[in-house]
């Protein structure tokens, strides 16, 4: 029997603070449906962060639940489990709804056997009779030490053809630059499955199905597939300029296995223009000025721009370059979006920080806070005083609202808190 199924990962929808670029995640995702639906696709299957938070607000909501609605019309049931993003520890995600609904199935069914294990049962899909099983992720990859509690005989005896979904970065498979993130060695999965579909690395893996757009053959050696997100989640995805997409999985059912060939379809909505700048020892109108040249030089229509600012100005403070400015300039070309990094972009005044490595947390805190105290001027404060203030102003950026207290009060304490440390009357506004 031949069969057919879409493999898809972190869509994170609604991930921008920019309504702009979300909606070009949104027309990522319609785009996608529509491509799978005319592909006639069995099943798909999900492995997790449909959305980017658990309770995202209701226009993304709305959305999801009509892509999934769109899917159930035509049959094609979605498989899938809930994200280190969609996941809520109290239980309450907006992603169960869908479940509910039955618009999206949830193929976390664990049981706790008699001797403390779980147990994963398994879900048949009653066109291909395929079974699917599966482990939801859960904030911080907490969910490894649950890997450790599986009943795996009981996965790893139960017939086949069958498919294993996971959200969690496997640590032979990391890329160098996702080195920090936390991950489980491959053994942790139960064997004998026919996929591994995974989720949570923002990234195609194996690397050869996005790059080389090539058809992989899958085998018991390669049967590990992340697709990656299916459009850029932050700055950082859109600098790499590596389109999003998924995985299209096509092959046959061989007795109890699948013999199957798997394809990265590169979903695209927009063109991406990346600028980095490098302002080492530049004065504010000369990066300017640069910025200018770039403006002049290349074709930014309808294109998403990032621009990365990185360095230390010779002289002149970073707020100096106005983001809001630069944006106007390039949309005036007919940029369809600019992002503008400057985290990097230092001034001689916040310049040399020294970090000892082996020191504690704390020491290093103390080291920081002399190091910038001694920088800034203010009226009327020493450095000593100013040393002062720094410790008090954490103190109360880490006091943490009560549940009986209203926001805006709890804001208007913080605010009346940082008043009273820098001795300021409240008559006088405070600037942004
Ligand atoms: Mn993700």
């Amino acid at each position: 029997m031949k069969i057919k199924f879409a493999h898809i990962s972190d869509v994170h929808l609604g991930a921008w603070r920019n309504e702009r670029i979300n909606e070009l995640g949104y027309k990522a995702l319609e785009k996608l449906i529509d491509f799978i639906i005319k592909e006639k696709v069995d099943f798909v299957i999900l492995s997790g962060d449909l959305y980017d938070v658990s309770n995202p607000k209701v226009e993304v909501i709305d959305l999801a639940t009509k892509a999934m609605k769109k899917l159930k019309d035509v049959n094609i049931p979605v498989y899938g489990i809930m994200g280190s993003h969609d996941f809520s520890p109290s239980n309450k995600s907006m992603v169960r709804p869908l479940f509910t609904a039955g618009l999206y199935i949830d193929a976390w069914v664990p049981e706790l056997t008699v001797d403390n294990k779980i147990k994963l049962n398994f879900l048949v899909d009653p066109k291909t009779k395929i079974k699917i099983a599966g482990i939801r992720a859960r904030k911080r990859s907490l969910e490894i030490e649950e890997y450790r509690e599986l009943d795996r005989e009981f996965l790893e005896t139960e017939k086949g053809p069958k498919i294993f979904i996971f959200h969690t970065m496997l640590s032979e498979l990391k890329p160098k630059e996702f080195k920090d993130m936390e991950s489980a060695p491959k053994s942790l999965l139960p064997q004998n499955f026919d996929y591994y579909a995974g989720g949570h690395l923002h990234k195609t893996v194996p690397e050869i199905l996005n790059e080389e757009s090539i058809t992989l053959k899958i085998s018991e050696r390669n049967n590990i597939i992340y697709p990656g997100y299916v459009f850029p989640t932050d700055f950082r995805e859109l600098e790499r300029n590596k389109q999003g997409g998924f995985c299209l999985v096509s092959g046959e059912i061989k007795g109890e296995n699948l013999d199957l060939n798997v394809k990265f379809i590169p979903i695209k909505v927009i063109d991406i223009e990346n600028i980095s700048l490098d302002c080492t020892n530049k004065v504010v109108s000369t990066v300017l000025s640069e910025l200018e040249e770039k403006l002049s030089n290349r074709d930014y229509q309808d294109k998403i721009v990032t621009i990365r600012l990185f360095g230390p100005l010779s002289s002149g403070k970073t707020y100096d370059i106005k983001i809001n400015e630069i944006i106007q300039n390039f949309k005036e070309k007919g940029a369809y979006e600019v992002l503008i990094n400057k985290n990097a972009l230092t001034t001689e005044e916040y310049q040399a920080i020294s970090i000892s490595t082996g020191k504690s947390n704390e020491e290093i805190e103390t080291a920081l806070i002399k190091e910038h105290a001694g920088k800034v001027r203010i009226n009327n404060f020493t450095t000593v005083k100013l040393e002062k203030k720094i410790y008090q102003l954490l103190n109360i950026f880490g006091t943490e609202r009560h549940s009986g207290t209203k926001v805006m009060d709890y804001n208007d304490s913080l605010k009346q808190s940082f008043l009273n440390i820098f001795e300021v009357q409240k008559s006088k506004e405070l600037k942004q």
